[in-house]
C-alpha cells in the first residue's frame, strides 16, 4: 500500500505533467452529459466473472463515441498538418486592395495555415513525390478570406471538369489501392501523356519543389489570377506569391525514400518542433499586380492556371509577412475540421474567369457537407469568422447557434428589418462589375492551346543539377510504369518541351523519342477539336530564363542556417570540449544540435563528465538532420569505427550533398567512409568536408558557411 504522502506526491506529478491541458486541472472524469464517473475501468457485470449488462449507459456511451470517432478524410489533401499565426500587412498594400485587413500595418490578423500533400491517404507519408497544399485562412474583421493554394504556381488541369479525372488517375489504382501517395504508376501517366496541358505543372512536380526539406521552406502560390479592387474601385489582376524567411529548399530523392522509413511525420514533427522552439516560420506575401488594359498584352492567357507570369515581366510586390507561431491544441479540432474554401473572400479581392477557379467554388463546400456532415461546419471553433454573423439562415444537424425572435426570413417587420444590408460604404461585398458579353459555349479558348513554351521555360531556367534530378525524377516514374505505350507517348509529349529533356529521359527508360509524337486521344477537349495541331511547338516567350523557377538560383534564398539541424555523432570517450565550441557557435546562428549516442540515455567523455543524448544511433539516420559533426575523442572515435550505423550515417550525408565536419580524432573516422579516399586533400572543403587535426576555431565557421548553402551540390557533378 502506498503511504498517503506517496500518494499525494504521485498525484502531484501527475498534475504537474498535466499542468498545460485543460482536463488536467483537477476535473472530474464525467459522461457526456456530466454525469461523475466512479469506475472508469470496468464494465457493468452480472457478478465480476459474469456477463456484461446492456443497462451499462456508461459503456454504451464510450463505445458509441468511439466508434464515430473518425470522419471521411479529405479526398485530397487528406495528409496535412497545421499552424496558428498571424498576418500583418505592410504600410504599402492599401494602396493596392481595399482588403480590411490590408488596410492597417499596426494590425495583426489571425490565421490559420494547413500544408498537405495532395494523392496520400490521412496517414501517408510526408515525404512523398507530390504537390504540396498551402492554405491560409485568415480571420479578418471582414469575414473569413481563405488563399487556397500550392507550392507550384501553376495547375495539372486547365477545366475544373476534368479535376475528378486528374486525381482519379493519381490516386491508388482502384483494383487493388496500389501504390499509395505516389505518381508512380500507370493510371497517372496514362492520363498525363494523354493531357499535353498537363506538360507545364509536371516540370514542377518532377522537380525538387516536390519534395521539399520543410514547410517552412516552401514558397507558397494562390495560382490562379485573382482580382484585387481598390478604394477607387478600380480593379487589378493579381496573382498571390508567399516567400519563405528560411529560403526554398528541398531534400534529395533517395533522402526522401529513406526519410519516409525513418520518420514517415518528418514534415509534420519539423513545423511542430520548430513552432514549440520559439522558431517561428515566416513567409512575406507578395503581389503580382496587372491592370485590367494589359490582359491582353502577354503570351499566355490570364486566366490559364498552367501559366504563370514570369517574376521578370511582373516583379513581385511584398505586401505584407505571415509568422506562425502557436501550434493547434488538437489535431481533429483545428487541422483535421478546418475547412477551406476559395470562394471564401472580403471586400477589396474577387475572382477571374479562370475555369478551374470557378469549378472549385462550387466544390469547396460541397466536400465539406459530407465530410463534416453538416452545412453548419462553419460554426465549428476553427472555421468560425470573427466577424459577427448574422442571417437567416437556419437549424441543420449540429446547429450550434441558439437564435432567438420569430423573423427568420429577409425583407421582414417583425425583425425591426434585422439583420439588414450593408451599404458598400458599410463594408457590405458587392461583386466586382466586369462586362461579360458572349455566347453560351462548352469550348476552351484557342487562347490556353500553347502547352509547352513555359514547360520549356521552367526546365531551361534550372541548374544542370536540378535539371538532372528532374530527369531521373521522370525515369523513375516512367520505369514504374507498366504499359510500354504510355511511356513512348510520355517521351514524345517531353520532346516537345526540350529535346534533351526528352533524350535523356528516354535514354533512362532506354527507349527512342518517336519520331512522330502520337496525337493524344480525346485531346482534353471537345472530340470536334482539333487540339495538338493548333499547338505551336516550342512557340516564344518573351522570357528565355528566369532565375526565380529555380529553387538553387533562387534570389530569395539567404545563407541563414537558423533551425538547421547538425548530428553530432558520439559515442564514450568524447572530447566534451569539442562538443561545447562547436554547439556554441551553432546555436550561436541559430541552429538545432542534437546529440547522437550509441546508447538511449548519456555519454561519458573523456574528462569523466555525463552528457544527455538526445537520440539513440540505433534510431536515427543522417536523412533525419542538415549536417553532421564528428568531435573530438580518441575513444568515441574507436568506438563509433565499430559501429556499421554510424559509417552508414556519414556515407548518407555524403551521397546527399551535406556539409560533413570532423575535428581531431573525429577525423579518424572518416577514413571508413566510402567517399573521404574519392578526395584529395586539395579538394576536400570544395566538396563540403572539413577536417581539422587541431583545435581550430575556423572549423565551425567553414561549416556553418556550407551549411548556409544547403548543399554541396558540386559532389553530385563533381565525382
Ligand atoms: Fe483543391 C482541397 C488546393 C484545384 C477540389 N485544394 C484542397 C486543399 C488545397 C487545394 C491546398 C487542401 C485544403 C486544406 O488544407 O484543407 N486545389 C488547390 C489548388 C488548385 C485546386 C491550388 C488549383 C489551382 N481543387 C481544385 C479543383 C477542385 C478541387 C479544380 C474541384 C473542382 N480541393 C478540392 C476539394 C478539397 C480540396 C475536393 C478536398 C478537401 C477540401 O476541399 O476541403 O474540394
Amino acid at each position: 500500500m502506498l503511504e498517503k504522502k506517496d500518494q499525494q506526491e504521485g498525484s502531484k506529478k501527475i498534475q504537474d505533467l498535466a499542468k498545460d491541458t485543460k482536463d488536467g486541472s483537477g476535473q472530474f472524469l464525467t459522461t457526456n452529459q456530466g454525469l461523475k464517473i466512479n469506475d472508469d475501468n470496468n464494465s457493468l457485470k452480472a457478478g465480476s466473472r459474469g456477463p456484461s449488462l446492456l443497462e451499462d449507459f456508461i459503456l454504451r456511451e464510450k463505445i458509441t463515441h468511439f466508434d464515430h470517432e473518425r470522419i471521411p478524410e479529405r479526398i485530397v489533401h487528406a495528409r496535412g498538418s497545421a499552424a496558428h499565426g498571424y498576418f500583418q500587412a505592410y504600410p504599402n498594400a492599401a494602396q493596392y486592395s481595399k482588403a480590411g485587413f490590408l488596410q492597417n500595418a499596426d494590425a495583426k490578423t489571425p490565421v490559420f495555415t494547413r500544408f498537405s500533400t495532395v494523392a496520400g491517404f490521412r496517414g501517408s507519408t510526408d515525404l512523398a513525390r507530390d504537390v504540396r497544399g498551402f492554405a491560409v485562412k485568415f480571420y479578418t474583421e471582414e469575414g473569413i478570406f481563405d488563399l487556397v493554394g500550392n507550392n507550384v504556381p501553376v495547375f495539372f488541369i486547365q477545366d475544373a471538369a476534368k479535376f475528378p479525372d486528374l486525381i482519379h488517375a493519381v490516386k491508388p489504382e482502384p483494383h487493388n489501392e496500389i501504390p499509395q501517395a505516389a505518381s508512380a504508376h500507370d493510371t497517372f501517366w496514362d492520363f498525363i501523356s494523354l493531357m499535353p496541358e498537363s506538360m507545364h505543372m509536371v516540370m514542377w512536380a518532377m522537380s525538387d519543389r516536390a519534395i521539399p526539406r520543410s514547410y517552412r521552406m516552401m514558397e507558397g502560390f494562390g495560382v490562379h489570377t485573382f482580382r484585387f479592387i481598390n478604394k477607387n474601385e478600380e480593379s487589378h489582376f493579381v496573382k498571390f506569391h508567399w516567400k519563405p524567411k528560411l529560403g526554398t529548399h528541398a531534400v534529395v530523392w533517395d533522402e526522401a525514400v529513406k526519410i519516409s522509413g525513418n520518420d514517415p511525420d518528418f514534415h509534420r514533427r519539423d513545423l511542430w518542433e520548430a513552432i514549440e522552439s520559439g522558431s517561428f516560420p515566416e513567409w512575406e506575401l507578395g503581389v503580382q499586380l496587372i491592370p485590367e488594359s494589359d490582359e491582353h498584352n502577354f503570351d499566355f492567357d490570364l486566366l490559364d492556371p498552367t501559366k504563370l507570369v514570369p517574376e521578370e515581366l511582373v516583379p513581385v510586390i511584398p505586401i505584407g509577412k505571415m509568422v506562425l507561431d502557436r501550434n493547434p491544441d488538437n489535431f481533429f479540432a483545428e487541422t483535421e475540421q478546418v475547412a477551406f474554401h476559395p470562394g471564401h473572400i472580403v471586400p477589396g479581392i474577387d475572382f477571374s474567369n479562370d475555369p478551374l477557379l470557378q469549378g472549385r467554388l462550387f466544390s469547396y463546400t460541397d466536400t465539406q457537407l459530407s465530410r463534416l456532415g453538416t452545412p453548419n461546419f462553419h460554426e465549428l471553433p476553427i472555421n468560425r469568422s470573427v466577424s459577427p454573423m448574422h442571417n437567416n439562415q437556419r437549424d441543420g444537424q449540429m446547429r450550434q447557434e441558439i437564435n432567438k425572435g420569430r423573423a427568420s426570413y429577409f425583407p421582414n417587420s417583425l425583425g425591426g428589418g434585422c439583420p439588414y444590408q450593408a451599404k458598400i460604404a458599410e463594408g457590405g461585398f458587392s461583386t466586382y462589375s466586369e462586362r461579360i458579353d458572349a455566347n453560351k459555349v462548352r469550348e476552351r479558348s484557342s487562347s490556353f492551346s500553347d502547352h509547352f513554351s513555359q514547360a520549356r521555360l521552367f526546365f531551361d531556367s534550372q541548374t544542370p543539377t536540378e535539371q538532372n534530378h528532374l530527369i531521373s525524377a521522370l525515369r523513375f516514374e516512367l520505369s514504374k510504369v507498366e504499359t510500354p505505350e504510355i511511356r513512348t507517348r510520355m517521351v514524345g509529349l517531353l520532346s516537345m518541351v526540350s529535346d534533351p529533356l526528352a533524350k535523356q529521359v528516354a535514354k533512362g527508360l532506354g527507349i527512342a523519342v518517336p519520331e512522330n509524337i502520337e496525337r493524344p486521344i480525346n485531346k482534353g477537349i471537345g472530340a470536334d477539336d482539333l487540339g495538338m495541331e493548333n499547338e505551336p511547338k516550342q512557340a516564344a516567350v518573351p522570357v528565355a530564363l528566369s532565375p526565380t523557377l529555380s529553387m538553387i538560383k533562387n534570389p530569395n534564398n539567404t545563407d541563414t542556417i537558423e533551425s538547421r539541424k547538425v548530428a553530432f555523432l558520439c559515442s564514450d570517450g568524447v572530447d566534451a570540449d569539442s562538443i561545447t565550441s562547436m554547439k556554441k557557435a551553432l546555436l550561436s546562428k541559430g541552429a538545432t544540435v542534437k546529440i547522437i549516442g550509441t546508447n538511449a540515455t548519456m555519454l561519458t567523455a573523456s574528462d569523466g563528465s555525463q552528457i544527455t543524448i538526445d537520440h539513440n544511433l540505433l534510431t536515427v539516420s543522417s536523412v533525419l538532420f542538415d549536417s553532421v559533426f564528428v568531435p573530438a575523442g580518441k575513444g568515441s572515435a574507436e568506438m563509433l569505427r565499430k559501429e556499421e550505423k554510424a559509417i552508414e550515417f556519414l556515407n548518407d550525408a555524403y551521397k546527399h550533398c551535406k556539409p560533413i565536419a570532423a575535428e581531431k580524432e573525429g577525423t579518424e573516422l572518416l577514413n571508413h567512409t566510402n567517399f573521404i579516399h574519392k578526395l584529395s586533400d586539395a579538394n576536400r572543403e570544395l566538396y563540403g568536408i572539413f577536417t581539422s587535426e587541431m583545435k581550430n576555431e575556423n572549423l565551425a565557421h567553414q561549416f556553418i558557411g556550407a551549411m548556409g548553402k544547403h548543399r554541396i551540390w558540386s559532389r553530385e557533378s563533381g565525382l
